[in-house]
């Protein structure tokens, strides 16, 4: 595959309603998107960082700065040696070439993506058939943040579960956890999925307070310490009965073999950005099924083109739980592809070439702030 150039966006999308997290709250979706162009095609891939470094160190202008400057020019020599060669450049080619650059994993996750989706559809081949998946929907579940008074967050659960969501993910942080969480129980029953969501909003001497979600029966807590603390999480996880998931500390399948062996966690949350691309989710979800450890897809409030894939890669057999897979109409009046829409509480699996979507040009164009070329 031979790529001749590539065009960087940021887009900023209005969300139906603030999202607020330990972290902050969110009105727009002000993420990045990559076409490669290829000498027979386009692909596509999502840069799913937010606007402000508050869920991990990147964020949009400096994924893009790294992009261009550091990531672009990596590539294309990986590319330009390639040449003459019979294959030219593939998706495996892509996070070597990468390699010398540190971090920046949800700004390679975006090119690699880029380049998958370009070389799937020049082989006219569907993500999930090419990851393997082995379901053909997945359940969805959605992900509600933060809200002003507990009487509202119940108008707000009450009004997913009508629409058939089969699993519900409270965000927390202190003051609003136990009273939500109980709130929720008791309005809707023991038989709803529930599970909570903290954004390492808490320390190790919050163990006794996360201790009083243990009657709730939740599916797990998420996150509930800082990325880095993975012993804390790991002697969190014996003072309290509800299972342990990580989300910002399982940066790549070696995190998550280690957070596994030191017993930092029972269940994995795989989101494609936070670990480089869809090759490593991948692996991660090897090593977690290798090691009985249950795994679901997160989110980062992807438009229908990140969406795509993540419902693909939801659909392998290890993702065991309902993921942050919701409707694109969760956070958006107009997505910019044909959007996801909830049918008996399950997402279909995409079967078409590539990522199984692709922007509608009017529509991203709408949502486009800048826009640049780069020629390889
Ligand atoms: O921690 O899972 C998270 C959104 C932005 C950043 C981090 C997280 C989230 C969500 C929503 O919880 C996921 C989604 O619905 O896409
Ligand atoms: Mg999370």
């Amino acid at each position: 595959m031979k790529l001749t150039g590539i065009e960087l966006r940021r887009v900023e999308i209005p969300l139906v309603s603030p999202f607020r997290t330990s972290f902050g709250t969110q009105h727009t979706r002000e993420l990045g998107l990559l076409r490669v162009r290829t000498e027979q095609t386009d692909g596509y891939g999502e840069l799913v960082t937010m606007a402000a470094p508050v869920y991990s160190a990147e964020y949009t202008d400096g994924a893009l700065a790294a992009l261009r400057d550091h990531l672009i020019p990596l590539l294309a020599q990986a590319a330009a040696k390639t040449r003459g060669g019979r294959t030219g450049l593939d998706p495996w080619a892509v996070a070597p070439a990468l390699a010398p650059i540190k971090g920046h994993r949800m700004a390679k996750a975006a090119l690699e993506t880029a380049v998958l989706d370009a070389w799937l559809r020049e082989r006219s081949l569907s993500m999930a058939e090419w990851l393997g998946a082995t379901r053909d929907k997945v359940p969805a579940g959605v992900s509600v943040g933060i809200m002003d008074s507990v009487p509202q967050l119940l108008d707000a659960v009450g009004g997913y579960l009508d629409e058939g969501y089969l699993r519900i993910k409270l965000k927390i942080e202190p003051g609003w956890d136990v009273a939500p969480v109980r709130a929720v129980r008791e309005r809707f029953g023991d038989d709803v999925l529930l599970q909570v969501d903290a954004n390492t909003a808490y320390t190790l001497a919050d163990a006794p307070l996360l201790a009083r979600l243990d009657p709730f029966d939740l599916l797990l807590i998420e996150q509930p310490l800082e990325e880095e603390d993975i012993r804390g999480h790991a002697e969190l996880a014996k003072r309290i009965k509800t299972p342990v998931c990580l989300d910002e500390s399982i940066v790549s399948a070696r995190a998550a073999a280690d957070a596994i062996a030191l017993g930092a966690c029972a269940v994995v949350n795989i989101k494609p950005g936070r670990v480089g691309g869809y090759l490593e989710s991948r692996r991660i979800h090897d090593v977690c099924v290798a090691n009985g450890v249950p795994v679901w897809c997160g989110g980062m409030l992807e438009t229908g083109l990140g969406r795509a894939a993540n419902v693909a890669l939801a659909a392998l057999p290890g993702f065991t739980l309902p993921g942050d897979t919701s409707a694109s109409d969760r956070y958006y009046r107009t997505d910019i592809t044909e959007p996801f829409v909830l049918k008996d509480g399950h997402l279909e699996v995409p079967r078409e070439p590539g990522l199984g979507r692709t922007p509608i040009p009017e529509l991203l164009d709408a949502v486009t702030g800048t826009k640049e070329w780069i020629a390889l």
